[in-house]
C-alpha cells in the first residue's frame, strides 16, 4: 500500500491535501506534515493544503489558497477523515485521483487507494510510517518542519501520550521526531494554553455535570451559558476531555447548543460509545465520538442510552 501511494504521488504534478472540518492538531499535523515531506522530496511539484482557515490553529500554520483550477488533474489526499461529509472543502472530489489516509474505523472507504490503520495512534503516526517507507525506497527526508507537525498531531491525538491508543511504536516515532530541535514548549503552549473565559466555563462544567453511580456522566451547555462565559460552541471542544479526570468516570457526554442543532460529544474510558454516536448520524472512535441532535428531548434519550451502555459494559 505504501509503495502504491508513493508511486501515485510520483506521477502527479499537483497534490492537494485535505483534512477534516473542525480541525484538531492531528488533522493539521498529518496534512501539513505530509505536505512538508512532499515539498522536500519533490520540489518540482505543487503541493497545496486545503481547508478553511482556523485561527485557533495558527500556532501550527495556515492552509493554502486553493483555486478551482488547481484540482484539474490533481492528486487529492485526505488525511485523518473517516467519512466524506467531514472532508473540509468538498472540492476534494474534483481531482483526478483520491487517496484516503486515516486511523478511524473504515466505515466509509472512499478513495482509489484507502490506507486505514485503526491501530495507529494518529494519522500523523501513519504519515510517519509512510515517510519511513519513502526514506527507504524513494529518498524521502524528514525535515524539522515536518517533524514538528507530526509530533503535534501525535501529542494531540494521544492526549499527551496517555490514551490507550498510545503504543510502543508511538513512543519510538515520537523519539525520532524530537531529534529535531523545534521548540516543544512553544508548541505545547499553542496546544494547551486556554483563555481565562474558557477555563471559567470549565469550572462551570466541573460544578454542574451529573455523574451516575455506574460511571455515566452528562452535562448540558445551553447557548445562554455559552453567552455568559463568552465562549463559542467550537471552543468547547477543548473542554470535552476534562471530565476524564473525575474519579469514578467511565463514559460521558457533553451537549453543546449551537445555532441550529445541539452538538453531542462522547468520551469513554471503556464502554464503546461510537455505536451510540452512529445511531444519531455521527461517528468516531470507539472511545471518542460525536453526533448532532435537534432537541433537548433527544439529548435526554441519549443520556438514558449512555447510562444503559455503562450498565451493560
Ligand atoms: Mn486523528
Amino acid at each position: 500500500m505504501h509503495s502504491q501511494i508513493i508511486d501515485t504521488i510520483k506521477q502527479a504534478e499537483t497534490i492537494i491535501i485535505h483534512r477534516h472540518v473542525r480541525p484538531d492538531p492531528d488533522a493539521y499535523g498529518s496534512q501539513l506534515g505530509l505536505k512538508a515531506l512532499l515539498e522536500q522530496a519533490y520540489p518540482e511539484k505543487r503541493i497545496l493544503a486545503a481547508g478553511t482557515h482556523e485561527p485557533t490553529m495558527d500556532f501550527m500554520a495556515g492552509p493554502d489558497k486553493v483555486e478551482d483550477t488547481d484540482f484539474e488533474g490533481a492528486l487529492v489526499i485526505v488525511t485523518d477523515t473517516a467519512n466524506q461529509e467531514r472532508v473540509d472543502d468538498q472540492r476534494y472530489k474534483n481531482g483526478s485521483g483520491l487517496i484516503k489516509i486515516d486511523h478511524h474505523p473504515n466505515d466509509d472507504p472512499y478513495g482509489d487507494i484507502t490506507l486505514v490503520d485503526t491501530g495507529a495512534s494518529s494519522a500523523s503516526e501513519m504519515i510517519f510510517e509512510l515517510y519511513t517507507y519513502g526514506a527507504e525506497h524513494a529518498g524521502w527526508k524528514l525535515t524539522e518542519k515536518a517533524a514538528r507537525f507530526l509530533y503535534a498531531g501525535i501529542v494531540g491525538d494521544t492526549g499527551r501520550f496517555i490514551y490507550p491508543s498510545t503504543t510502543q511504536r508511538t513512543f519510538e516515532v515520537a523519539s525520532e521526531l524530537i531529534r529535531f530541535d523545534f521548540d516543544r514548549e512553544e508548541l505545547y503552549d499553542g496546544m494547551y494554553e486556554k483563555e481565562r473565559n474558557l477555563l471559567n466555563l470549565q469550572g462551570y462544567i466541573y460544578q454542574e455535570f451529573q455523574l451516575e453511580e455506574n460511571g455515566a456522566a452528562y452535562i448540558r451547555i445551553p447557548s445562554s451559558v455559552l453567552k455568559k462565559f463568552n465562549v463559542t460552541p467550537s471552543e468547547t471542544s477543548l473542554l470535552v476531555s476534562s471530565l476524564g479526570d473525575v474519579k469514578g468516570m467511565r463514559a460521558w457526554v457533553m451537549f453543546i447548543e449551537e445555532e441550529t442543532e445541539i452538538r453531542v460529544r462522547f468520551r469513554s474510558k471503556g464502554p464503546i460509545i461510537n455505536t451510540l454516536a452512529k445511531e444519531y448520524g455521527g461517528g468516531g472512535h470507539p472511545l471518542a465520538a460525536g453526533a448532532s441532535v435537534h432537541s433537548w428531548d433527544e439529548a435526554d434519550v441519549i443520556v438514558e442510552k449512555l447510562i444503559a451502555l455503562c450498565d451493560n459494559d
